[in-house]
C-alpha cells in the first residue's frame, strides 16, 4: 500500500457495520465488514434486530454497534491497514433508529482509554439499552396525537417532510417517554443512528445533520431547526437532548485521541457529519448501500435501493410534501431535498421466498423467472411478512388471472405439503361439484 492519503465510510446498516477506504481518486483501497448475528452472537440479534413478541416493536441493541465498531477496527489493523493515512472520515447509519446517552456518558466520551476496547467503556452508557430501530411501527398513538396536535397530517408534513411514520425518531421517543420516564429522565442526550456513530470518532456528542434530521418528524426541513410544535407534543425538555442540527457536509471536529493511540489515526484527522444511509452523506464517505451521495445522484436521477429495506429517491429542488412519502433535505446541496418512498419488506421477505420456491439459490429463482411469461399469465403476489410501512398491511396477497384472491393456507400446503394440498383441491373440488349438481366429479385442478 502506498503512502498516499485516504478516506474512510463507515455503514452502520440494519444488519452489519461496513467500511471501505477509498484513495485520492475515490478508488477502493480497502473493504471490511462485521456480521452482527454471525460475529456477534451474544447480542442474540436475528437480521441485526430484536424482534418483540407484539411483532410490532423492533430494536436493537446499541452496544453490538459500539462491540462491533471495535471488531471492525481490530480486523483492519490485523488486515495490516495503514490509520495514518487517514485524512478524514464520514459515514452513514440506518434512518430514524435512536440511541438514548445516560447522563455522564458525555465525560465517558471525552476520556476514552486507548488501552480498552470502547465497548467495554461504554457498557453502562446507554439509559435504553434496547434501541428503537427503523422496523418498528409500534407508536400509532403517539404518531396520532402528534397529528392532532400540529393541526393534521398534511400541516405536519408541510413543516417536517412526513405526516407522522410511526418508525420516525420523535414518536419513538414520545413513546419512550410515556412508557418509560424514568429512562427518559437519565437521558443525557439522544442521538440518531448516524449521529451516535460520529460521537463514538469525535470523542464527544455529535449534532444530528439536516438529511437525517429530517426523518424524525422533530424539524422544520426548510428553516433547518428543530419545530417548536413538535418538539412541545412529543416530550419534555426535548430540545437540549438534541442538540442543534448541522449541514450534511459539516466537519464536526477531529477523531478522539483515543483512534490516535490505540490504532495510529492521525490526530489531525476530521471527522464529518454522519447522515442516514438513504441520504448517503458526503464525497468522503462511499457507502455500499445505495445512498443519494454515493450513488452521486444529480438532479432528475431516480435510484431504487434493494436492501433490507427497499427505498425508491431522487433529487428534487421544489419539494411539495403530501401525506404518502417523504421530504429530506438533500445532503449535498443545502438549497435542494430528496423525496424517498420506503418499503420495509424488502431483502429479508425476498430471501424467504427464494428459501420456499427455490431451494435457497438466486440462480434457480432466476431461472424459474426466466421460465414463465412475462406477466406471470395474470397470476400475481404481493408479500408482506412484516407491517408494511406502504402501504400500512400485512400478510400475503396472492391473485390468480381472474383476480381471485389464493389464500395463504393453500399457498402454505402447495409448497410445505403437496400431496396434502392435492388432496384438498380433490376435495374441495368434489363439494363444488356438489353445489353445482355437476354429473361428473372433477379430481384435480
Ligand atoms: C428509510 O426511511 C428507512 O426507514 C429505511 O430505508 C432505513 O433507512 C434502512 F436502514
Amino acid at each position: 500500500m502506498s503512502a498516499a492519503s485516504c478516506y474512510l465510510g463507515f455503514d452502520f446498516s440494519t444488519q452489519q457495520l461496513k467500511v471501505v477506504a477509498v484513495d485520492e481518486e475515490l478508488k477502493l483501497v480497502h473493504r471490511s465488514r462485521v456480521h452482527f448475528d454471525s460475529e456477534l452472537p451474544e447480542f442474540r440479534t436475528r437480521d441485526g434486530v430484536h424482534i418483540h413478541s407484539n411483532r410490532l416493536t423492533v430494536t436493537s441493541p446499541p452496544l453490538m454497534w459500539v462491540k462491533a465498531l471495535d471488531v471492525v477496527l481490530e480486523k483492519m489493523k490485523k488486515e495490516g491497514f495503514e490509520f495514518s493515512r487517514v485524512k478524514a472520515l464520514s459515514g452513514c447509519g440506518q434512518q430514524h433508529g435512536s440511541v438514548y446517552w445516560k447522563e455522564g456518558s458525555q465525560k465517558l466520551l471525552e476520556s476514552l482509554h486507548p488501552g480498552k476496547p470502547l465497548h467495554e467503556i461504554l457498557e453502562g452508557a446507554f439509559a435504553v439499552p434496547d434501541s428503537p430501530v427503523w422496523m418498528d411501527s409500534s407508536t400509532s398513538e403517539q404518531c396520532q396525537r402528534l397529528e392532532v396536535a400540529v393541526g393534521g397530517a398534511q400541516r405536519l408534513a408541510d413543516i417536517t417532510g412526513s405526516r407522522a411514520y410511526e418508525r420516525f425518531t420523535g414518536n419513538q421517543i414520545a413513546k419512550i417517554y410515556k412508557t418509560n420516564p424514568d429512562q427518559y429522565k437519565k437521558t443525557e442526550r439522544i442521538s440518531l443512528v448516524s449521529s451516535f456513530a460520529a460521537s463514538l470518532f469525535l470523542g464527544k456528542y455529535a449534532e444530528i445533520d439536516y438529511s437525517d434530521g429530517s426523518g424524525m418528524n422533530l424539524m422544520d426541513i426548510f428553516m433547518k431547526r428543530w419545530a417548536s410544535p413538535c418538539l412541545d407534543s412529543t416530550a419534555p425538555e426535548l430540545e437540549e437532548k438534541l442538540g442543534v442540527p448541522v449541514p450534511s457536509t459539516a466537519v464536526q471536529g477531529q477523531v478522539s485521541p483515543y483512534y490516535v493511540g490505540r490504532y495510529g489515526f492521525p490526530a489531525d484527522c476530521k471527522v464529518v457529519s454522519f447522515t442516514g444511509d438513504n441520504p448517503g452523506c458526503e464525497h468522503v464517505c462511499v457507502s455500499s448501500t445505495g445512498s443519494l451521495a454515493g450513488m452521486r445522484l444529480q438532479e432528475g436521477d431516480i435510484a431504487v435501493s434493494l436492501g433490507t429495506s427497499d427505498t425508491v429517491f431522487l433529487w428534487i429542488k421544489e419539494p411539495r410534501p403530501a401525506v404518502e412519502g417523504h421530504i429530506f433535505c438533500n445532503p449535498i446541496d443545502p438549497q435542494a431535498y430528496m423525496a424517498l418512498i420506503c418499503f420495509k419488506n424488502g431483502s429479508l421477505t425476498r430471501q424467504r421466498v427464494r428459501n420456499e420456491c427455490a431451494g435457497g439459490s438466486w440462480d434457480t429463482f432466476s431461472e424459474a423467472l426466466r421460465s414463465t411469461a412475462m406477466g406471470n399469465n395474470g397470476n400475481i403476489g404481493i408479500y408482506f411478512d412484516e407491517m408494511e410501512i406502504t402501504p400500512p398491511t400485512i400478510g400475503v396477497y396472492r391473485f390468480n388471472k381472474e383476480n381471485k384472491r389464493f389464500l395463504e393456507l393453500e399457498y402454505w400446503l402447495l409448497v410445505e405439503h403437496l400431496p396434502i394440498m392435492m388432496f384438498c383441491r380433490s376435495f374441495r373440488m368434489c363439494l363444488v361439484h356438489q353445489s353445482t349438481q355437476l354429473t361428473q366429479p372433477i379430481l384435480h385442478a
